[in-house]
C-alpha cells in the first residue's frame, strides 16, 4: 500500500503533550504529526487531524532538527525506507499517549485553514495501519464527517473545545451523483447517525472514494478545473517538492478486502 505521508508541523502543544517532551528534544527543533493518506487531493478540505485517544505515540528522530509522532510501529518501517538519516533503527526521544496530543494546534499543508487545525480523538483509528494518525477531510470522507459531527454534539465527553470540531467545511471536489460535499450527501443518504455505524460508514466511504476518483473534478487550488484522476499525482509531487510529505509504503497485509 503506497501512502502519502504529509507533515503536520506542531505550532502548540496541548500542555499534556508538552510536559511529556519537556527536556527531550533540542530547543527549536521542529515536531510533526504524520499522517498516511490515499487521497492527497483532498488535503485542501483538512479541517483537524486525528489520533486514537487511547493509542501509544512516539517522538521519533528523524534528524538533528526534526522528530515525527507517529506509532512504534510506523517508525519501523520507515526507518527502512531511507526517511530516518539512519538507516535501519529508531530512536524514540519520549512515549506520547493519544489522549495527551488532544488539542494540539498543527499547520495542516494545503489546507484552507491556514490558522491551522487541531489534534482531535478518534475512536477508529487503528494502531495496524499507516502511521496511526489520520488527517481529516469530513468534505470528502465519511468516517471523518461522522467523527467531527459526534465531536461537536459531545464536546465536554471528549475534552476538546466545541469549535475545534466545528472548523468550516469546504467543498473541493464537485461530483455528479453527491454534489460537492460528498461524504456529508452520504452520510445523510445512508442514514448514519454515529461513527459507531461501521457497516453503513463501510459502504459511503466505498461510494465516496469511487465517485470522487472517477467522477471528480477539483474545485480549489493550482489544479482546479481537473479530474480528481489526473490532479492527484500532481498534488501529491507538488506536496513532495515542498518538502511537505513524503512517500511511505507498507508492507500489503491480510485484510478483508475493501469489497467485503
Ligand atoms: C485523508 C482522506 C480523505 C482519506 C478522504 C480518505 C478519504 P482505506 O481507505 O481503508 O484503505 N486512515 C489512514 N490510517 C488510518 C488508521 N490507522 N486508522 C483509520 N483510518 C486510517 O484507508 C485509507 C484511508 O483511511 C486514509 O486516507 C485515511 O483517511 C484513513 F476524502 O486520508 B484518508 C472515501 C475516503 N475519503
Amino acid at each position: 500500500q503506497e501512502y502519502t505521508a504529509l507533515k503536520l508541523k506542531v505550532l502548540e502543544w496541548a500542555p499534556k503533550a508538552a510536559e511529556a517532551i519537556k527536556g527531550k528534544i533540542p530547543d527549536g527543533a521542529n515536531v510533526f504529526l504524520v499522517p498516511a493518506t490515499l487521497r492527497p487531493e483532498t488535503m485542501y478540505g483538512q479541517t483537524c487531524c486525528f489520533v486514537g485517544p487511547k493509542l501509544n505515540y512516539g517522538l521519533f528522530k528523524v534528524d538533528d532538527n526534526n522528530y515525527f509522532v507517529i506509532t512504534e510501529r510506523a517508525a519501523r518501517n520507515m526507518a527502512y525506507q531511507g526517511i530516518f538519516a539512519k538507516e535501519g533503527s529508531i530512536e524514540k526521544a519520549a512515549d506520547l499517549l493519544g489522549s495527551d496530543i488532544v488539542g494540539t494546534l498543527v499547520n495542516a499543508p494545503l489546507s484552507l485553514h491556514k490558522e491551522g487545525v487541531r489534534v482531535l480523538p478518534m475512536e477508529t483509528v487503528l494502531p495496524t495501519k499507516g502511521t496511526g494518525v489520520v488527517t481529516s477531510v469530513p468534505s470528502d470522507s465519511p468516517d471523518d464527517f461522522a467523527t467531527v459531527t459526534e465531536l461537536a454534539k459531545k464536546a465536554d465527553y471528549y475534552g476538546i473545545k466545541k469549535e475545534w470540531a466545528e472548523l468550516e467545511i469546504y467543498p473541493i471536489i464537485e461530483t455528479p451523483s453527491y454534489g460537492d460535499l460528498c461524504a456529508p450527501f452520504l452520510v445523510k443518504k445512508l442514514k448514519i447517525a454515529s461513527p459507531k455505524d461501521t457497516k453503513q460508514l463501510e459502504e459511503a466511504k466505498e461510494l465516496a472514494y469511487k465517485e470522487g476518483f472517477y467522477q471528480g473534478i477539483i474545485k480549489v487550488g493550482d489544479f482546479k478545473g481537473e479530474k480528481v484522476e489526473t490532479a492527484k499525482p500532481k498534488v501529491r509531487a507538488q506536496l513532495i517538492e515542498a518538502g511537505e510529505a513524503f512517500a511511505y509504503s507498507e508492507p500489503e497485509r491480510k485484510v478483508v478486502s475493501r469489497s467485503g
